[in-house]
Order: structure tokens, then sequence, then C-alpha cells
């Protein structure tokens, strides 16, 4: 429920003060309000969950503490605001008392196709995923590409009727942001489908590989379960004590920390101490690195708002073969409004978000050279992070859909262009780049046609 500025709306203690969280939307007109809001970022209490740019909304979680000094920000600025959420905590508490009783209900079965119910832990996932494996030994390998900062392992899950054949292969990755709880929920259906679903999806599995990353920041997402829900980034120390993790999605080493990264690393989009600090982004650069002669659609999974990026982040420029990128997002989100969804808003990273550099997908495509390359931000409706578990099932379902035209898009420009698929052959390496990414590939990957 939005509540309009001006009504009673901030939950108070007992002494009158704003006693939780709150998001605020605000909609900048100028490029002075856009900058005077972004001098809020790095503020301990201020979390942009859509960063301010001119022309549209941005909502902003704003801590008690930091209430104060927000609206007099806003307000020295001319903006009006609106109360997206009034208590946050309470909010958060109902879906936790929903993952509770789901908890209650028990885990999944072995050999059941994931129901889409409730959001799983990690260690669920873990379990399904080692479960799948054993249940279908012709049709699933799980690739350990490392550990996290914390220790958790990073499965990714390489689903194909050949697992030797080295098909054209799709990469699907979710939840490289901890909070955003449907992608991976998403990304997880769509594994049970393609692994499980003996019957349907023929035409998903010919021809073609599919490697899944269900869930890309672990230590993050099972912060979200236990400590805090709208915790972003991964759980790695930092210089500064009491700030942690970098966002995994501005630490990528294309045109690292350029634009809409922070070097602050208490701000929510702290780019790193480096480019690939965090050991998450670095296993997931390991792995697509070594396969990317056969990966030639990579697509990572976020919330919220629908949109489907392409490249690039770090430049209003657009790639050359950018019709092509939007071509292909436009067989996907009519097949996703097809199956009920709400359209998708299709465009450049830049163009139609805002800029940001390092991200998972502008390395995809413009240092690996994977031709077609998306970020896929999941609906929110007027939820935003905490979206309902009812409303996992249609997400989850619609998006396969999305996936069933990429993949039919895949082929068909395969069968067009050849294994480039898009009239641009790949960008060469910058010389520059520190780490692996400059050693040879570590496992001999072809395309097949
Ligand atoms: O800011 C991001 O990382 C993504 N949005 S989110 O609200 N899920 O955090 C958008 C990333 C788009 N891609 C690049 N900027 N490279
Ligand atoms: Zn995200």
């Amino acid at each position: 429920m939005r509540i309009p500025c001006g009504a009673v709306t901030l939950s108070t203690n007992l002494f009158g003060e704003v006693s939780s969280f709150t998001v605020l939307r605000v909609s900048p007109a100028t490029q002075e309000q856009v900058t005077g809001l972004l001098s809020l970022d790095g503020r301990p209490g201020v979390d942009w969950w859509t960063p301010p740019r001119v022309g549209a909304p941005a909502d902003v979680m704003v801590s008690p503490e930091a209430r104060d000094a927000v609206l007099q920000q806003m307000n020295s600025l001319g903006l009006q605001w609106e109360v997206l959420h009034s208590d946050l905590q309470q909010h958060n508490g109902v879906v936790d008392r929903e993952l509770a009783a789901a908890q209650l209900a028990g885990r999944v079965a072995a050999d059941a196709y994931i129901d889409n119910k409730r959001y799983f832990l990690y260690d669920e996932i873990e379990d399904y995923i080692k479960r799948v494996a054993e249940n279908h030994p012709n049709r699933v390998k799980v690739h350990d590409i490392g550990r996290t900062f914390e220790g958790r392992r990073m499965l990714v899950v390489h689903v194909s009727n050949c697992p030797y054949c080295n098909y054209t292969a799709i990469w699907v990755d979710a939840g490289i942001h901890a909070r955003e709880w449907i992608a991976p929920a998403t990304a997880l259906f769509a594994l049970s489908q393609l692994a499980e679903n003996e019957t349907a999806h023929a035409d998903m599995r010919e021809q073609l590989d599919w490697y899944i990353l269900v869930v890309a920041n672990p230590d993050g997402y099972q912060f979200t379960h236990t400590t805090d829900r709208m915790w972003r980034k991964t759980r790695s120390t930092t210089s500064m004590p009491g700030c942690y993790g970098a966002d995994p999605n501005r630490n990528f080493d294309f045109h690292w920390n350029e634009v809409g990264a922070s070097k602050n690393p208490c701000s929510e989009t702290f780019a790193g101490r480096n480019a690939f600090s965090e050991i998450e982004a670095k296993n997931i650069r390991t792995f697509l690195w070594d396969n990317r002669l056969k990966i030639k659609l990579y697509i990572s999974y976020h919330s919220y708002g629908n949109f489907i990026l392409y490249p690039w982040g770090y430049t209003a420029e657009n790639p050359k073969d950018w019709q092509t990128l939007k071509s292909v997002a436009m067989k996907a989100n009519e097949a996703m409004v097809r199956a009920g969804s709400e359209p998708y808003t299709i465009g450049s990273s830049t163009q139609t978000l805002y800029a940001a550099a390092g991200g998972s997908d502008d390395w995809a495509k413009g240092f690996a050279g994977i031709p077609l390359s998306y970020t896929i931000e999941l609906p929110g409706y007027k939820f935003g992070f905490q979206l309902p578990t009812s409303y996992i099932d249609a997400v989850a379902r619609q998006s396969f859909e999305g996936l069933r035209a990429f993949a039919s898009e895949v082929k068909r420009l395969r069968a067009v262009n050849g294994p480039n698929l898009t009239v641009e052959t790949r960008a060469f390496p910058r010389r520059t780049q520190q780490g692996r990414a400059q050693a040879p590939p570590t496992t001999r990957a072809f395309g097949r046609l």
C-alpha cells in the first residue's frame, strides 16, 4: 500500500519516535535533485532500493536514525516523498512467519518438482541439487566452482540430454544480490523443470546445454534468512570496521568502478577493494571464462521492476549488435506476457535503468565475448524485494516461458548467423586484466553447431 506524504504514516514507539525502517519513494525531476539524493549514499541507514535518476521514481529504505537527515535533504531539494512501507520490520514479520510455517511443513521431498510454495534456505537448495544429480545421472552434472567467503560451496548445475556433447550453452544465474529472493526461486524452478520433467521441454533440452547457478551469493542469501532480510552484498570483511561485503554486481573487471559504484565499503554499491576482490565473483568468472566459447547466452536474474536489460551498464552507448539483443529480449517478453506476466521494459542498462559498471552482464559480453547477455529484473509488484510466496509460482512459470523463447532464439540465430549468433564477434580481452582471466582456458569448450 502506498501512503501519500503528509498522512500519519510512520510507526512510532511510546516516545513518538519512528521505531522501524521505512521505505520512501521520491521522483527527482532534475539532475541537481538526483545528485543531492545520491549524496546520501553510503550514509549508515540509507539504502537505495532503486537509485535515483531523472524522471523516474526511486525507492530508499531508511533507518529510524537516518530518517530526519533524509527527509531534511528531500525537503531542501524541494522533493515530495511518499511512504511505500511505514514499518518494514512488521512487513518482514509477515514474510518470516510464512517462512517458519512452511519450514514446519517439511523439506523438499526427494524427486518432487519444486512446487514454488516457499523460499528455500541455501542448504535446502544444495540438498536438492545433490538429489537431482543422483536421481538423473544421465542428464545432470554438478560443478563445484569454489567456496564462498564463509566457506559455502557454489554449485553450477549442468543439465543436458548429452552432457559430453558440448552443445551451445545457456547460462542462468540468480541471487547475486542476496535480498532478491524471487530470483533464486525462479532459477530453481527452471532447474527442476529442465532436469526432472521427463515429458515436457524436449524443445529446450535438444541440442542445448544449460548451466544454472541458483544462488550466486550464498553467504548473503543465508544472511537474509537469519539476520537481515534486506542484505544485498557479499559478507566479506572490509577495511571499515562494522561494514561488510561488496556488491558482487560491481565487482567484475570490465570498466570496474568507473560509474554507478562506490569506493566506500559501507555503501550498498561498494565495488570491492579491487576488481574480483570477491571470491564469489571470481568463481563465476573462472567458470564462465573456461566455458566462454560454448556459452552463447548469459542471463542473470535479479529483482525488481520488470526489466530485460542488455549491455552496457558502463556507458550510454549501445553495443554494435544491440538490435539483435533487443529483438531477442522482445521475443522473451512476448512469451512471458502470453504466460500472464505484466510486460517488461527492454533496453540497455544505462539507458533504461542507470549507469553502473562492473556488472556480470557487461563482463560476460565485453570480456568473455558471450554474444547475448541480459539482466532480468523480475517483478516486485507493490512488494519490492519481499514478494509474498503466493507470487512465486506465477513468476517462475512465466519466466520459464521466457527462457523457452530465449532458447529458441539461440537456436534460430545459430542457424542463421553461425556460432557467434550476432554480427559482432567477441571483443578481445584487455591485456591489463589481472588474474586468471588472462590465463588460457582450463577446459576445452567448443560450441557445437
Ligand atoms: O544495480 C544492479 O546491479 C541491477 N539492479 S538491482 O536493483 N537488482 O540491483 C542492475 C544491473 C544492470 N547491469 C549493469 N549495470 N551492468
Ligand atoms: Zn539485483
